[in-house]
């Protein structure tokens, strides 16, 4: 079995649709026992676009939000994590997720059937794409909205797991990360937060940026002196630094069993640096 779908396998993976690809692997049982390689973060998909709190999904599965300032990386996190270069829209423009993003993992028969509609009680977790605070050009009502949505959002949505606060490495936990933190923090739900393009640092500066917000982190503690559920990695789109770690992080903040990983499986080339 294994070698006479060798052919078919090479063909697909040359063509660099791992949706394809793993559409194959699926709907080949024997073959599937053999290779499991894909993270279920693979298996997101587009589920919808909101621009206002009454049009959040009435779902009922845990979702995980990327939180950040504009540019810092974070639709492009998503597309690295679920391997899909296009599917949350990143750019060097600033202030491009103007919308709340939502992903859905589950509730497809992955890359089956691409257009067949999401089965919303299948679904099994989400990941939402926030819009980007702190971006200087956008207007002052805009802004307004925007920071209410996203303090309304984080501090009173049930369904929301934990916060994967999206920052640059080399300037984290600016005054409006550290509101988002302290919005988030009496929830008492985690933050993992992720220090991205650490590609612009060298090795000494990504050591002392990860101390520095494991310092910053730890300095948080209820009024019991308790530390708060709060976790810190480096990441780096562009040279793949940290992303097993984030990828294991967000499978388990969000209550799922990850498959093992093929180190062979095609992965989409590396994001463009912004500077
Ligand atoms: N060097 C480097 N550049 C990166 C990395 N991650 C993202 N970028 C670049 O940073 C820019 C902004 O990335 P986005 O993912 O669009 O940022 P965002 O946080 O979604 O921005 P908004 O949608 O405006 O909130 C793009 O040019 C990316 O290619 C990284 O790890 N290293
Ligand atoms: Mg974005």
């Amino acid at each position: 079995m294994q070698r006479a779908c060798e052919p078919i396998k090479a063909s697909l993976r040359n063509n660099r649709n791992p949706l394809l690809y793993n559409s194959f692997l699926a709907s080949s049982p024997p073959f599937v026992a053999i290779f499991q390689f894909m993270s279920k973060l693979w298996q997101a998909r587009f589920f919808t676009t909101v621009n206002q709190l009454r049009d959040l999904p009435t779902t009922t599965a845990p979702e995980i939000a990327f939180a950040g300032r504009s540019n810092a990386g974070k639709s492009t996190a998503i597309n690295i994590l679920t391997n899909q270069k296009g599917l949350a829209f990143a750019s060097k423009t600033p202030g491009r997720t103007q919308h709340i993003n939502y992903f859905s993992i589950g509730g497809a028969h992955v890359g089956q059937h691409r257009k067949d509609p999401t089965r919303i009680d299948e679904i099994e977790a989400l990941l939402v794409d926030l819009p980007g605070y702190g971006y200087a050009e956008v207007s002052g009502s805009a802004k307004l909205h925007w920071q209410k949505l996203l303090g309304d959002y984080v501090q009173r949505r049930e369904q929301l797991a934990a916060l994967v606060l999206i920052m640059d490495s080399r300037r984290p936990f600016t005054e409006l990360d550290i509101q988002m933190l302290e919005w988030f923090a009496p929830t008492g739900k985690p933050i993992h937060c992720i220090l991205t393009k650490a590609d612009k640092l060298n090795r000494n500066e990504s050591t002392n940026a990860l101390r520095q917000a494991r310092q910053m982190l730890d300095s948080y503690v209820d009024e019991d002196g308790e530390g708060f559920p709060f976790t810190v990695q480096l990441f780096s789109a562009l040279k793949r630094i940290g992303i097993d770690e984030a990828n294991d992080k967000i499978i388990d903040l969000l209550g799922l069993t990850d498959v093992e990983r093929d180190p062979n499986a095609v992965l989409i080339d590396p994001v463009d640096s912004d500077d």
